[in-house]
């Protein structure tokens, strides 16, 4: 497979003006029938050839201003069709026929539960028809759909309905007109036997706009989370960016197998199930929030993605890093922000930074690729809205405001690239963002060493701040890149924030200092006390930063720290470092010996007096497994897990009382009351009392035994259903888990989505069965390696999460997971593909897990491979 770069970059030679489709459906021979009206590029040349993109489709006609193309005067290849003479103006017909049924990429035009979808992103168009399938074409487009009127009695594309009717044998269609301009990877389809919840939003200038969430009928009961939670979206995006949807109807439709999470199609959102279906009793806490915020994801992109799109794929992130960064504020506006912002930076700092130091390292602006479906990462996605909130953070909110005001208006109805964006920030700010640009380019999580010294005497604060970025594939040097960090200096006498003086300037008690230099120092004056430094506040920027902080250092921030993110993090550090003893010892073989100062630290938050109990509950978190190993040099799994378990036994036993005590304040539910509600007072209270609750089973306690049981037969609501049962299988205690685990898997097994959960709680168990189940359980009827959820909850939850049980020293769990690569390799390339991320984290562990690692790797590389496959194997083996 070749290699696309964006220095190769050229306008196209033709423009699509208007494409007029009709899709006549047929599960092994759907008939697409396309007219294209193109006009030559101002940039193209004539005699320039027509070339457009097309895979997989037999085509049945071809005509050039409607007279029939000769053989001859066109030719057709693998990857599309050319027609090698064109006037400067002109309309093409085409028809091809393509068959849904067998689409099992799931990728273009196919059949998910026997309704007819469509994923056209990035590049599943040319799956439906002949076409420039790139971002930078812009069209109208009016599609046609005939169908079969039993089967299909909905037919759905973008845009609005401006026609319908009945045709002969039974079939009927509807026509849609898409009055705005877009690519073809917006395009969607959906036919099917739906049923739909209405609602509508009166937009701030006065327009009734129709919402729809289209679903099969059982799930009827399951969409109003995911209405409410457009209209919050709807009128956020009004409040904090001016921008109003721009259509009378705006449409939703679940579909059970896809994928991705969701799709920004113009008008018609097409979402995984997974991500917009929930109910207090087959959706978590935590299900509820991400269809919040993937609800919002997909109505944001109308305008940062859909009125302004992508130039090229290499500018992805400018439309998925800005509306990552706005679902993010969004989420924070409407639930607890500073958990919003610990469970963000938690994941970013565990799977984005490994991506950032493994072999697929890119960065937010790749400048090559094979297949751009595998740039769908973190790093685009994640890691571009840090860079989007570190842009906001520099230029302050009125001008991130004005710029991104700027950005709508300048562009609209364009197809832009990252410059574009931060040009307008840039104008708006009078900030220059030269350097700042780097971070689009450059891959790598940069480090900072940070050194601190106070100065008695002259009541002086020295902060000298060192940054390098290490070396990433194809990117051995890297350059200073512009650093916000925002800090404050904490007194250790007062236990305040000391007001900030810098270069004579007074900066107020919490400050953003600009590093940008390799080497940098800050000399803060008038510091009336010996400061603990409180760096990176909030995570100011996507990067490591050390500092010697001693534990009492970090015992103190925790309990003084004005900055919420900032009291979390000084936590998660002093458990670390606890940690690090404790794997230490458990490689030596000495005893372990549990830290009183982490003990002490969690005595004084259990017995403090809070009002914010979500983040309460985030800091009795300990560090996950997989955050501990990104700490190390080598990752040695059975001593994290084993270092990890004992210190939450530890703190467990010293503390049991505390936990108890926890666990029934905030269990409120089985009194009866209060009706399940996903709002964040309860969330809080559920997340406290069930990390509570976590402790006492990490000690297998009797009456913490007994809890977990009454909690899963309470039946009130699915997130203390799927904790307590997650708890008890994960246990010692089979007498009772399996009991439990029959009974829940019985009453939902028409559940997929919770089916799903209850597959996840079984392959993440610690026991060294976990394999076996696993292997079990894909010969689960509710089991399909056809279904990416299925696949993700099963096999990707086991490679991901059960880390002691996937890196098995006899290889069993690499064999799997190779296996199962090998398998979707030839049904559905791009899950695939995203299943091999732990295979490629090899040069993290022991010798002998690296060899067995490497060779299931070349294994799969010995197979036939789909580009996805191959580039990724190929990265990982380089
Ligand atoms: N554009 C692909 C799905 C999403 O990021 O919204
Ligand atoms: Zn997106």
């Amino acid at each position: 497979p070749q290699a696309t770069h964006l220095s190769d970059y050229r306008p196209p030679a033709y423009r699509v003006t208007r494409t007029e489709l009709t899709f006549d459906l047929d599960p092994a021979a759907t008939r697409v029938k396309t007219r294209l009206h193109l006009e030559r590029h101002p940039e193209g040349e004539a005699g320039d050839p027509l070339q457009l993109h097309g895979e997989g489709l037999a085509l049945k006609a071809i005509a050039l201003d409607g007279e029939p193309l000769d053989a001859d005067e066109y030719a057709l290849s693998e990857n599309g069709l050319t027609v090698h003479r064109v006037p400067e103006r002109f309309h093409l017909d085409t028809e091809v026929e393509i068959a849904p049924e067998a689409n099992t990429a799931l990728e273009g035009l196919y059949q998910s539960s026997g309704m007819y979808c469509t994923q056209c992103e990035a590049e599943g168009f040319r799956r439906i028809t002949f076409y420039p399938d790139r971002p930078d074409v812009m069209a109208t487009f009016s599609t046609t759909v005939i169908g079969d009127a039993g089967r299909e009695p909905v037919l759905l594309s973008n845009g609005n309905p401006v026609e319908r009717g009945e045709l002969p044998n039974g079939r009927h269609f509807v026509t849609w007109e898409d009055p705005h301009p877009k690519p073809s990877y917006l395009f969607a389809l959906v036919a099917g036997d739906l049923k739909k919840v209405e609602d509508t939003f009166t937009t701030l200038s006065g327009r009734e706009v129709t919402l729809q969430i289209w679903v099969e009928e059982e799930n009827l009961g399951k969409t109003d989370h995911a209405m409410a939670s457009l209209k919050r979206a709807m009128a956020w995006d009004e409040e904090a960016y001016g921008r109003e949807y721009d259509l009378d109807l705006f449409m939703i439709v679940a579909v059970n197998d896809f994928n991705m999470g969701a799709m920004e199609n113009k008008g018609l959102n097409i979402f995984n199930s997974a991500a917009v279906l929930t109910h207090p009793h087959t959706a978590t806490d935590a299900a509820f929030q991400r269809v919040e915020s993937i609800v919002a994801h997909e109505y944001f992109h109308n305008w940062s993605g859909n009125r302004v799109t992508c130039r090229d794929w290499f500018q992805l992130s400018l439309k998925e890093g800005f509306t990552v960064f706005r679902d993010q504020c969004f989420s924070a506006d409407t639930n607890s922000a500073p958990v919003k912002r610990i469970e963000d930076v938690s994941f970013f700092r565990t799977a984005q930074f490994a991506e950032d130091a493994g072999p697929t390292a890119h960065p937010v602006r790749p400048d090559h690729y094979i297949e751009i479906g595998n740039f769908y990462t973190l790093t685009i996605y994640e890691k571009g809205a840090e860079v989007v909130r570190m842009l906001a953070n520099l230029v302050g909110e009125a001008a991130f405001r004005c710029g991104s005001d700027l950005y709508f208006e300048r562009f609209d109805g364009q197809a832009v690239t990252i410059e574009d964006f931060v040009a307008c920030m840039a104008e708006a700010s009078g900030l220059d963002l030269t350097q700042f640009m780097r971070w689009y380019d450059q891959a790598g999580t940069p480090e900072i060493d940070a050194f601190g010294e106070y100065d008695y005497a002259r009541g002086e604060y020295r902060l000298r701040l060192a940054q390098r970025t290490p070396a990433t594939p194809g990117q051995p040097d890297k350059l200073p890149l512009h650093i916000p960090v925002r800090l404050g200096l904490v007194g250790t006498k007062s236990g305040r924030d000391l007001p900030l003086t810098l270069d004579g300037e007074t900066l107020g008690t919490d400050a953003v200092i600009h590093l940008r230099e390799a080497e940098q120092e800050f000399l803060f004056t008038d510091v009336a006390e010996a400061p603990v430094p409180s760096l990176l506040r909030g995570f100011s920027a996507p990067v490591k930063l050390r500092f010697p902080y001693g534990r009492e250092d970090l015992a103190f921030l925790l309990a003084n720290d004005s900055d919420g993110f900032n009291r979390w993090d000084a936590g998660q550090r002093l458990a670390l470092l606890a940690l690090d003893d404790l794997i230490a010892a458990h490689r030596n073989g000495v005893e372990k010996v549990m830290d009183t100062r982490v003990v002490d630290a969690f005595r004084s938050l259990l017995a403090a007096e809070t009002d914010d109990k979500a983040v309460l509950a985030e800091m009795l978190t300990l560090p996950s497994e997989a955050y501990i190993a990104e700490q190390q040099p080598l990752v040695d799994v059975d001593a994290i897990h084993a270092a990890r378990t004992f210190v939450k036994q530890g703190l467990a036993m010293a503390l049991r009382d505390d936990f108890l005590r926890v666990y029934r304040e905030n269990h409120l539910e089985h009194s009866g009351g209060e009706p399940y509600a996903p709002t964040p007072e309860q969330i809080a209270r559920r997340s406290l009392k069930n990390v509570a609750l976590s402790y006492l089973m990490a000690i297998e306690d009797e009456e913490g035994i007994e809890l977990a049981r009454e909690q899963f037969a309470a039946d009130h609501n699915m997130t203390d259903v799927r904790h307590a049962l997650t708890l008890l299988t994960h246990s010692s205690r089979d007498e009772f888990s399996e009991p439990a685990l029959r009974a829940f898997g019985e009453k939902w097994a028409h559940d997929p989505l919770v089916m799903d959960q209850w597959f996840a709680i079984q392959v993440t168990r610690p026991q060294p069965d976990a394999l076996d189940r696993v292997k079990f359980l894909m010969e689960h009827p509710a089991f399909s390696l056809k279904n990416p959820n299925r696949v993700r909850a099963l096999i990707g939850t086991f490679a991901g999460q059960n880390r002691v049980n996937f890196h098995r020293l006899d290889g069993a769990g690499y064999r799997l997971l190779a296996d199962m690569v090998i398998e979707l390799n030839r049904l559905n390339p791009e899950i695939a593909a995203r299943l091999i991320t732990p295979l490629t984290r090899w040069a993290r562990f022991d010798e002998t897990r690296q060899a067995l690692m490497k060779a299931e790797l070349e294994r799969i590389r010995a197979e036939k491979l789909s580009p996805n496959v191959y580039e990724v194997v190929e990265k990982a083996l380089a």
